[in-house]
């Protein structure tokens, strides 16, 4: 392993530049260094590690061969940069990954001018750099665009429709499909199926041995042959991409640079589209990952000789397994229900119901898309099915949630994963926009988890309803502690509940929030001011009758939620003054996501920044009746 301290060539590398008069050894041994240096910054981080690993010898040939940041190099998903983030100027930095005020764990634009293009959510980077392409020949300039895409992305239909456009115009542009044989879970799917074949063919074993004898020797030597006529020799089946448009190139092994420069130094000549396809291993080169059925996707912090992770102390049961738990336990009663899920078993706990109920289970790929269409056909022809999909996610399906599901109001369950804000990931994956964007829809039922309890009777309420869409959204992590029903029963539909009565102040929250907002009642509770806080459980239909009551009753009402403006608050605001609840002049305050994109934090201090916590609602609280001490909150908050 290479000793950290003594990094000497990683040293002299400052940005791409550097790479340019390394010998082939010497850039050997920067990727080594580099590995190393991604394996001691993630597990002090934690973060994306296995897809990183599986990258180095790519990103240092990428970098040794063009001219980034003239040349254009996009990274799909951008979890797999950091190799990429190291060699580009921010490694005095890369301890920082994922902490707030650090650098993010994806690509960013707005962090280096050597990430042309910002990503986090799957398969878009064929698209984009087919964008900068087309700009850069309309300008008349002469740069490279590389994008580098894995298989699991390669399962979402945005790929397929760049593709499909890029082998049209036939610009010239370099795809590198990065194929690890894993998404986060195994990949499914034909796709998958295809590039398994590709690469255990005896053409790749050949081309192998091909590359040891043929290349090494020969390297760039031999300028009599066009770059088209020698590359050539590499293509191997591949039929698909060509029949696409694209020059295909491959399988070759993706961890090793005497393939990879010679190859990617052809490629640079040609005035096409091509296709490069690498082989590589996911968490390559650091054994715990390698050994590991998930290759270390995503780690907590960990120990580097041992490669065991730091374990949070067990606590309350995380939402996402109340979630998996909860259906099976509907299932096995129901044999109508079913859970879909695009390419996140785990993260959505339908690895759970999965291993119960094998035939009803279906991971799709990244095809959120398919996953909302595919659910409306199971609806239309009787079934019950649950799409499982986090918040960020289903937007790319938004327009299926509305065309294929709702106008022809469809049963499809959506269970709304990692609503709010999500902390490391940061502003890409937050689950701010839901409420909105689903409470718009004619028809559609939405309810909002206070805790896990309530979860799990939302699942059991979505079961029943069988004439429309509905979804309920519930937050990352852990659950509260309350007790679990042992048969969840349903709600009654748009019906909230009163938690706390009181008589100066109404707090009705809408989800998650309910915790900091019974906190915040106590906090106003010591200055004798007294809070009634409800839990609305539904934004759609919302409770008319509570929310009425609440702004009758009381000289200030406050509503709360984790989503962005135009959700909750605004259904409430909108419902009252359609029944003319506003025309004496209520104090009403809605507390909601700021109207900014969040970077990444701990989620606890994105709250605070939110001003979404206890100390924040009752200060609200304070202001709008003007009563009451804000800076005793803060002392009580402090104590
Ligand atoms: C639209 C969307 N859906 C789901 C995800 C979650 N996700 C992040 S990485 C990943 C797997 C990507 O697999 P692949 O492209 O093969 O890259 P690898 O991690 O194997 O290098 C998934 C499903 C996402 N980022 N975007």
């Amino acid at each position: 392993m290479t000793d950290l301290t003594n990094m000497r060539l990683l040293d002299e590398v400052n940005s791409p530049a550097d790479l340019k008069d390394k010998s082939r050894e010497e850039l050997k041994q920067i990727a080594d260094e580099v590995r190393q240096e991604v394996i001691d910054a993630v597990s002090v981080t934690g973060g994306h590690l296995g897809a990183g690993l599986g990258v180095v010898e790519l990103t240092v040939a990428l970098h040794a061969v063009f001219d980034t940041p003239v040349d254009k190099l996009i990274w799909d998903v951008g979890h797999q940069c950091y190799p990429h983030k190291i060699l580009t100027g921010r490694r005095d930095r890369i301890r920082t990954l994922r902490q707030g005020g650090g650098l993010s764990g994806f690509t960013k634009r707005a962090e280096s001018e050597f990430d042309p293009f910002g990503a986090a959510h799957a398969s878009t980077s064929i698209s984009a750099a087919h964008g900068f392409a087309t700009s850069r020949d309309i300008q008349g300039n002469d740069n490279h665009v590389v994008s580098v895409i894995g298989d699991g992305s390669m399962t979402a239909g945005m790929a397929y429709e760049a593709m499909n456009n890029v082998g049209g115009d036939q610009k010239r542009q370099v795809v590198i499909l990065n194929d690890n044989d894993m998404s986060i879970a195994p990949p499914v799917g034909a796709m998958s199926h295809y590039f398994s074949r590709l690469v255990s063919s005896r053409s790749y074993r050949g081309l192998r041995r091909f590359a040891k004898s043929v290349i090494k020797p020969m390297g760039l030597e031999n300028p009599a042959r066009k770059a088209e006529e020698y590359l050539r020799g590499f293509a191997m089946g591949g039929t698909m991409f060509e029949e696409l448009g694209f020059y295909y190139v491959g399988p070759i092994d993706g961890h090793d640079l005497d393939v990879l420069i010679p190859v990617l130094e052809n490629v640079k000549q040609m005035q096409r589209p091509v296709l490069v396809h690498i082989v590589t291993h996911k968490g390559h080169g650091y054994a715990p990952a390698e050994n590991s059925a998930d290759k270390y996707h995503g780690v907590s912090k960990f120990n580097v000789v041992t490669g065991e992770q730091q374990k949070s102390a067990p606590g309350a049961p995380k939402y996402q397994d109340v979630f998996g738990k909860t259906l099976i336990q509907l299932a096995e009663t129901d044999d109508k229900v079913c859970a879909i899920t695009a390419a996140m078993p785990s993260g959505t706990g339908v690895n759970l119901f999965a291993k119960a109920f094998p035939d009803r289970a279906f991971d799709v790929g990244i095809a959120e898309q398919h996953a909302v269409t595919m659910a409306a056909g199971m609806a239309a022809d009787g079934m019950k099915p649950y799409a499982a999909i986090y918040s960020t996610f289903l937007q790319r399906g938004y327009d299926q949630v509305v065309h294929d599901v709702a106008i022809q109001r469809l049963p499809v369950r959506f269970a709304i994963d990692r609503a709010g804000l999500v902390g490391a990931d940061g502003a890409t994956h937050a689950g701010s926009f839901d409420i909105g964007y689903l409470g718009a829809l004619p028809g559609m039922i939405c309810m909002a988890a206070s805790d896990e309890a309530e979860l799990a009777q939302m699942v059991a309420t979505a079961n029943e309803i069988d004439d429309r869409p509905s979804a309920f959204r519930y937050p990352r992590g852990e659950g509260t502690g309350v007790a679990l029903p042992k048969t969840p029963t349903p709600l009654e539909i748009g019906k909230g509940r009163i938690v706390r009565e009181g008589t100066s102040i109404a707090i009705l929250s809408y989800g998650a929030r309910l915790q900091e907002s019974l906190k915040a009642a106590e906090m106003l509770a010591a200055q004798g001011l007294s809070c009634t806080v409800a839990d609305a459980r539904f934004a759609k239909p919302i409770d008319a009758d509570l929310t009425e009551r609440l702004v009758r009753d009381h000289e200030v009402l406050i509503t709360i939620e984790e989503g962005a403006r135009g959700g909750f608050g605004a259904f409430v605001l909108q419902h009252l003054a359609e029944v003319g609840a506003l025309d004496r002049g209520i104090k009403i305050r809605t507390m909601h996501l700021p109207d900014v994109f969040q970077d990444q934090d701990k989620p606890d201090l994105m709250y605070d920044e939110a001003r979404l916590n206890a100390r924040h609602i009752a200060a609200c609280a304070i202001e709008a009746l003007g009563r009451g001490d804000v800076a005793e909150i803060e002392a009580f908050a402090r104590a």
